[in-house]
């Protein structure tokens, strides 16, 4: 059992983000300790400021106070490639390095920038359009003051993001189109054997790719994810359609034994209990 004073990372998440399970998975490589402050999207506009302040920046798809946030003994830091690299410099030795080859790097940016976004979309098509999912995803991945809040909550959150991430019908057929043109990126590299994208070594493309591609798959705590995500077998039309096709493409199965072999062990247990 870790010690409250042997923690030395704080992660403001959304719980269920892709952007946050990169950062959840470099440290669970390592077992390094943090503590989680799980929230909902919206209620991170509350707390996010409290960690980054004034130094947060946008990008081109997040805001300045876009989580993961970490907190640390080197202070505050955000974006979820910057927080891995630094992560990375800090706890692994060079010959684990998940930025030994250059193009890992590169390759996290990419997938980051370019697939990250529509993988999102797709998933707030659906969620947000489902009551029902969205109410789930909440009672399974925030404390129960967040829950309580969360009604009153709903109309302006979906407002807000149905704007901020344009999440119309026509955007989401876009974004599915370029998330197939992803996996089958994926799905041709690996037809050579190679047991990561980069070749033998495992990095942070992998990682990159099992989290901004393959939560669209809809892996489960079980299966390694660490959060809950939306049900495979839920009520969203689409993303159902989407996660069970790509669950049995080769990237898609790939990435879920990323999660299932590679993805570090929690060493302090998450809150609330994911199960
Ligand atoms: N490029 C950023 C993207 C992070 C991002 O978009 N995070 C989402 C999680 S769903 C978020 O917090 N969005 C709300 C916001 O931008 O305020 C990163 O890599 O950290």
């Amino acid at each position: 059992m870790t010690n409250q004073s042997d923690i030395p990372y704080t992660l403001v998440s959304i719980r269920f983000s892709h952007y946050v399970e990169k950062i959840r998975w470099v440290l669970d490589l390592n077992s390094t300790p943090f503590r989680e402050i799980p929230l909902m999207p919206v209620a991170h506009f509350v707390v996010s400021p409290i960690y980054v302040g004034l130094s947060g920046k946008t990008d081109g798809h997040s805001t300045r106070f876009s989580t993961p946030i970490i907190k640390g003994p080197d202070g505050v830091m955000s974006k979820s490639t910057s927080i891995a690299q630094y992560l990375d410099n800090k706890h692994f030795d060079k010959a684990s390095s998940l930025f030994k080859d250059p193009k890992a790097a590169e390759l996290d940016m990419y997938y980051t920038n370019y697939l990250g976004p529509h993988t999102r979309r797709l998933f707030y098509y659906n969620v947000l359009n489902q009551p029902s999912e969205i109410r789930f995803l909440c009672e399974k991945n925030v404390g129960m003051s967040q829950r309580l809040l969360f009604n009153g909550f709903f109309s302006v959150m979906r407002k807000q993001i149905i704007g901020s991430l344009r999440v119309s019908e026509k955007n989401t057929k876009k974004s599915i189109d370029y998330i197939y043109q992803e996996f089958d990126k994926v799905n041709d590299l690996l037809k050579d054997g190679r047991p990561f994208i980069l070749g033998d070594q495992f990095s942070m493309a992998d990682i990159s790719f099992a989290c901004m591609g393959g939560a669209i798959t809809l892996p489960t705590p079980e299966e390694g994810y660490g959060a809950v995500l939306p049900r495979l077998n839920g009520p969203n039309n689409t993303l159902r359609e989407v996660s069970r096709d790509l669950r049995d493409s080769p990237a898609g199965k790939w990435a879920l034994s990323l999660f299932a072999n590679h993805r570090g062990k929690r060493a302090v247990h998450a809150k609330p209990n994911l199960s």
